[in-house]
């Protein structure tokens, strides 16, 4: 008989104890396992094409701890490098891409029916995981949100406060919202491709959606999420989705019942008593301090039982604010697990 899977029954709004807990950026360089697989492979990107090391890499936080749920090894950046932009990671540095201006650039980009031909590993490292994965956990796929993806994609790098983007907001609001909506139906033929291999449960990052505010956080956040809930709603009514509009502050209440989200993932800059408002509109993920992972301590026993107790009434996913760093300690993870589930 099946497991039945934690992650699942909060997404479907039950309340379970512990809650089923993950990880942003589980597999990644705190661990040395993946540092050696990352070796072998190259470079980031290598790794990320390389069906059989990204479904390794993608399954050994669940070996190592006991995950609910497994995140698929890619990164958002796929996505612009699959529409014909130029994408390398320089070390220490991050991401680095052809830009997006004019019209012109935009006209330069690939159809949509030519993405896969980029794409399809990850779709054969979805196949894989799934068909490793222990029938308990529960297996994400993802991708970035039309607004955070375009702020790559227009300054070619990441920046810290997205001026470039918005500059072409502004200055050529025409151009910008093309970009947006050939993101969207890149995105949503992504997230079905990911569904149809075998995800479970998709997660969207708008990383960015902190530096929109009133009437650009709806426009360029909220009803490009809408429309890619929408239209995986329509074709797979049972997968879950989780949003994150990460540092969307006050803007987080009503996002996941305006998004028709199943979950909403917050970020670690809203108190908890926030968080629990939120759970009578979906469930909520979050949001311990990443910065915790490293410094670990008392502090980090108490913040991990504080959550676990105050979000206790309603739906929710133990998780961080935002990614594991690099310089987090493995053991650090233990003992958050080990407190969370005692
Ligand atoms: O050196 C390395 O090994 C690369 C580090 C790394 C990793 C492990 C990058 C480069 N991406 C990833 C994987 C990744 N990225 C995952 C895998 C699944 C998991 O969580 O385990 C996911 C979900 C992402 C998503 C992602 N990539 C986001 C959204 C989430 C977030 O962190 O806000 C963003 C903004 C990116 C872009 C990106 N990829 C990598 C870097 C260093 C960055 C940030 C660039 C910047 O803004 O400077």
């Amino acid at each position: 008989m099946l497991k039945e899977k934690l992650l699942l029954k909060s997404l479907g709004g039950e309340i379970t104890s512990p809650p089923p807990v993950w990880l942003m950026r589980q597999a990644g360089r705190y661990l040395p396992e993946y540092r050696s697989t990352r070796a072998r492979a190259g470079d980031f990107l290598s790794l990320c094409y390389n069906p059989e090391l990204a479904a390794e890499v993608t399954l050994q936080p669940i070996r190592r701890f006991g995950f609910d749920a497994a995140i698929i090894f890619a990164d958002i950046l796929l996505v612009p490098q699959a529409l014909g932009v130029d994408l390398r990671f320089v070390e220490g540095e991050g991401p680095r891409l052809s830009t997006i201006s004019s019209r012109n650039d935009l006209n330069n980009l690939k159809p949509i029916d030519e993405i896969d031909s980029r794409l399809s590993p990850i779709y054969d490292t979805v196949r894989l995981v799934k068909s490793k994965l222990p029938e308990d956990v529960a297996l994400i796929g993802f991708a970035g949100a039309p607004w955070t993806v375009a702020t790559y994609m227009i300054a070619g790098r990441g920046t810290s406060n997205q001026a470039p983007a918005h500059d072409l907001m502004k200055n050529n609001t025409f151009v910008f919202d093309l970009l947006i909506e050939k993101i969207t139906t890149a995105t949503i033929h992504y997230l079905r491709k990911q569904i149809e291999a075998g995800a479970e449960v998709i997660k969207l990052f708008d990383s960015w959606a902190g530096s929109l505010s009133g009437q650009d956080l709806i426009n360029y956040s909220l009803k490009p999420l809408s429309k890619i809930v929408s239209a995986l709603k329509q074709s797979y009514p049972d997968i879950p989705i989780i949003v994150f509009p990460r540092g969307a502050g006050e803007m987080y209440r009503g996002f996941a019942k305006k998004t028709s989200a199943d979950a909403i993932a917050i970020d670690q800059t809203v108190p908890i008593s926030f968080m629990k408002n939120l759970q009578v509109e979906a469930c909520v993920q979050g949001n311990l301090d990443p910065t915790l992972m490293v410094s670990g301590g008392k502090k980090l026993v108490e913040e991990t039982k504080k959550l676990r107790d105050q979000m206790s009434e309603g739906p929710y996913i133990f998780n961080l604010g935002h990614g594991i760093t690099p310089d987090a300690d493995p053991k650090n993870v233990e003992i958050m697990l080990n407190t969370l589930r005692s």
